[in-house]
Order: structure tokens, then sequence, then C-alpha cells
């Protein structure tokens, strides 16, 4: 699990689904209208008091911050890589690629405003604290690094940066902590570098040597080959020229990169709601990148899913952590799709019981899914669930786009925290424990006391 696992593309499950055919208990999106089906799911929400978001990149588009993978406007497809020095999009948050030359990630975070705190959160921010304000908030998980969850005015507690974000950073080399004004300061450089004394005789950084390169064990570097002829940053990277006496290492803001672990925390935080949890939103997220796409499988059957994205998304049932497995898929019970901040607004006004026209037209374009006809419906989800916002994409749900995620999936040993190339031996209570086949004849008999069982899997 130790890496962030990147599931390629939204898989289409064939017929059938746990959830449905196991007759667990499920909510049901009552009456014949928009309006009627909309204030059913309000209601659902309404009832609960320890809601558990996941969210990602869709919430803060609105923002100006753009997502990954979105066809239209995201990252992936529209970054200018090749001008930040970069042999791809993906490298952009690659720890290996940063390790390697941090100009390029630190001129696109000065462009983006990320560590700039002057970004102002979204409609979509702005409902997450009010069910904060409602006290029906148990938890956050965000896969956003810009915290705009917290600016918005939820309570820091209710937040779990999964993949870290912009509010501290660390010095590659000395360890030294920065505090997220001093972040501010310091990313308008053109790489920020740590300028804490060095309390006693060692190396002090030499700008003619790579002395601040930051090292990651050769395991962890990734395998993605990069082209040597690149362009205008391609240069070798040197670190910048430090005041003698200060450590000059390489500042890394504490956001997870790809190919870093998450911290242990969040799973034990994730196992500890699990017990509460009574509902779970999953807002503007693609769940293509594991362990946090796994949280919509791990939460108990009978916790209310409902989904606003764009598109419909999918995953595989995570409580086996089998990506293999075809037909084992989470639905949600629920879908509203469209941009995440007119379907917020229409939940919030249906269940403030508000119905100015100011609150509703945002939403009164929405549409029964029943309604849109064209294409062939591909997905498990029961039409009936769907509610049609504006901004909503259908096509993943009609296109036999894909078939199977891409299997890129590297599994880190939990105990000795080597790639694991064999066998699985995944934990079926954790949220996200894997070991080896050496570790895990001795470690099954601590691990929670040996009381927790393993599935096999194998790479
Ligand atoms: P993603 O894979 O790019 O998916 C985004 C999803 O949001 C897609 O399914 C879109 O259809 C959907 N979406 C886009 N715009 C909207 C909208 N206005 N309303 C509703 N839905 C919308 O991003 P994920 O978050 O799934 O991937 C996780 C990555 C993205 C994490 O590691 C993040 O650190 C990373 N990321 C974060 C930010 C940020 O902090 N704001 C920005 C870009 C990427």
């Amino acid at each position: 699990h130790d890496n962030i696992l990147i599931i390629s593309s939204v898989v289409d499950s064939g017929s059938g689904s746990n959830r449905l055919n196991n007759n667990r208990s499920m909510f049901q999106i009552q009456g014949e209208t928009f309006d009627k089906r909309l204030a059913s799911v309000a209601d659902l929400i309404s009832q609960k008091k320890n809601i558990v978001v996941l969210c990602g990149a869709g919430i803060s588009v609105s923002c100006g911050i753009p997502d990954f993978r979105s066809k239209d406007n995201g990252l992936y497809n529209n970054l200018n890589y090749q001008e930040l020095g970069l042999t791809c999009a993906e490298d952009l948050f690659d720890l290996n690629a940063f390790s390697e030359d941090p100009r390029p990630f630190w001129k696109f975070v000065r462009t983006n405003n990320f560590a700039s705190g002057k970004i102002a959160p979204s409609t979509s921010h702005l409902f997450l604290a009010w069910l904060d304000e409602q006290q029906m908030l148990l938890r956050i998980y965000t896969q956003n690094i810009d915290g705009l969850e917290q600016s918005a005015g939820v309570d820091e507690d209710k937040i779990v940066y999964a993949h870290g974000s912009f509010k501290g950073a660390t010095c590659m080399k000395c360890k030294a902590k920065y505090q997220s004004s001093e972040l501010r300061l310091m990313s308008k450089q053109e790489v920020p570098v740590c300028h804490r004394r060095i309390a006693k005789k060692g190396k002090i950084s030499d700008n003619t040597a790579k002395t601040n390169s930051i090292e990651i064990p050769p395991e962890r570097r990734s395998s993605r080959k990069r082209s040597s002829n690149n362009n205008s940053m391609a240069e070798e990277f040197y670190p910048p020229p430090v005041e003698q006496g200060c450590c000059g290492g390489i500042i890394k803001p504490n956001i997870t990169f790809f190919g870093e672990k998450l911290e242990s925390t969040i799973s034990r935080r994730l196992e500890e709601d699990y017990k509460k949890a009574d509902a779970l939103i999953v807002m503007g997220t693609s769940l293509s990148v594991a362990p946090m796409s796994k949280l919509v499988g791990f939460l108990p059957d009978n916790v209310p899913r409902i989904l606003i994205n764009r598109d419909i998304v999918q995953v595989m049932k995570s409580s086996t952590q089998n990506y293999k497995k075809q037909d084992e898929f989470c639905l949600f019970d629920a879908c509203l799709l469209g941009n995440c901040d007119a379907v917020t607004q229409a939940i919030k006004a249906k269940m403030s019981n508000r119905d100015a026209k100011s609150e509703y037209e945002h939403y009164h374009s929405g549409r029964l899914v029943t309604d849109n006809n064209n294409g062939t419906w591909l997905k498990n989800q029961p039409r009936e669930s769907v509610l049609l916002f504006e901004g909503a994409l259908l096509s993943a749900a009609t296109k036999e786009e894909a078939t199977l995620p891409a299997q890129n999936v590297v599994v880190h040993c939990d105990h000795c925290e080597n790639e694991i190339k064999d066998q699985i031996f995944c934990c079926k209570i954790c949220f996200d424990f894997d070991l080896c086949s050496l570790c895990y004849p001795k470690v099954k008999l601590t691990h929670a006391d040996g009381k927790h069982e393993f599935t096999i899997e194998s790479t």
C-alpha cells in the first residue's frame, strides 16, 4: 500500500454489484421528479450526525486550481510540461522528478499561487464548513493539498490531509520544519532552500556540488523514464547558493508526492472513524489514486454513499483489496452529477428548507438521468439514483472507454518496507496494511495481537 497507487481509469464492472445483490440495507431515492429525489437525498443527509467526506481536486476547480484528470481542463491534458522542464505532466508531483530538479514543481506552485494563501474557497468548501457548523461532520479526508477546507472554516481537527498540504514544509537535508507563513515567503524564490544555521561543524552547502539534492532510497525511485533532451530548463540543476553556515537543503512542502508513503496516522484515524461514520459523501474525485480510493469500499456496507461529481466514478471493493477482480464494485446510493458547487448549493437549500428562487435557480435545470436516454448505459449505477445538474458529464457512463484499470500498482510491505513482488498478505480489518511473504509469518502474530485475519493476493 505504501505508495500512492494510480489506477488509471474508471472501470465498468459488467452486471450486478455487491451492495445491490447482497440485499444490504440501502438508501432508496424516493420520488418521481427531480425535485422529490433531491429532497430525498437532502433528507438522508439531514438525519446524519457523523458524515465522512472524501474529496478531491474537483471541489477546487472553481477556485481556479485545475484538477489532474478532467479531459477538458485537467492538468494532465493541458500542462505545458515541456516548458516547465518535465518529461510528462505526471512528473510534476513525482518524488523522483522533484529530487532530480525541484524547479518545475516550485515554478508551478508560484504560478498557481498554491502557497500564497490568496485563493478563496469554493461554494463546495463552504458547504463542508456549513455541515461542520451543523455538527453533522465527522471527518473530511481530503486528497487536496490546497488547504481550502480549513480556509472555508472547517475545524482543523475534522480535516485529514491525506496527501498533506502547504501548511508546512520540511528541509530535505536537515529535516528542519517550516510553518506556512515562512513557506509563503520562501515560495517566492526559484527553489526555496533551508536557511537554518548548522549547529556544529560539518557539511556546509556548497553551490558547486549537489550537496543538497534529496536522498531517496533507490527502491522508492520511480521507474518512469525521462528524456534527456527536454527543454529550456533541462540544464543540470544545482542548488542555489546559501549563506555560509546555513543548511542549504531543498525545501519540500509537506505534501505526499507519487512514490511516497502516506502517513500511518491516516489509516489509524480512518479505522477509528469506521465505527462512527453514518454517511459518506464523495466529492470531486476520480477515485483513481489509492489507497484513499479504497475508503469507499472500506466503510461498513450500511453506510449510505453519495457521489457528487461531474461524472460517474467507480471503485473496486476494497475490503478484499483485490485489484484484479472485475466484479467487485461498490456502487453509490445516489449520484448527483454536475459541478459540485451547483450540487452542494442545491442540497443545502433543500436541507435548509429554503425555496427562495435565487437558491433554486442553480439546479432548477436539474434533470433525472432517465430523461437523458442518449447512449447505452454501461455502468451498474441504477438510473433512478442519478440526478443531473449543470456541468454533468455522462460520457463515462455511456461510452465503453475502459474495461480495466492499468495495474500500475506498487505495494510495499508495512513491516520491512520493501516492495512486494509476489504474494501480498492484506489485513482484512485495517484500512491499509500489507505484508510480504517473509514478514507475514512473524508479524501476523503481533499485528493487533494476532486477532486480524489476512487475505492473500498476488501482485
Ligand atoms: P482527479 O483525478 O483530477 O479527478 C478530479 C475529479 O473531479 C474528476 O472525476 C472530475 O470529473 C471531477 N471534477 C472536476 N471539476 C469538477 C467540478 N467542478 N465539480 C464536480 N466534479 C468535478 O483528482 P483527484 O482528486 O481524484 O486525484 C487525487 C490527486 C489530485 C491528489 O493527489 C491531489 O493532491 C491532486 N490534486 C490536488 C489539487 C488541489 O489540491 N486542489 C489540484 C490538482 C490535483
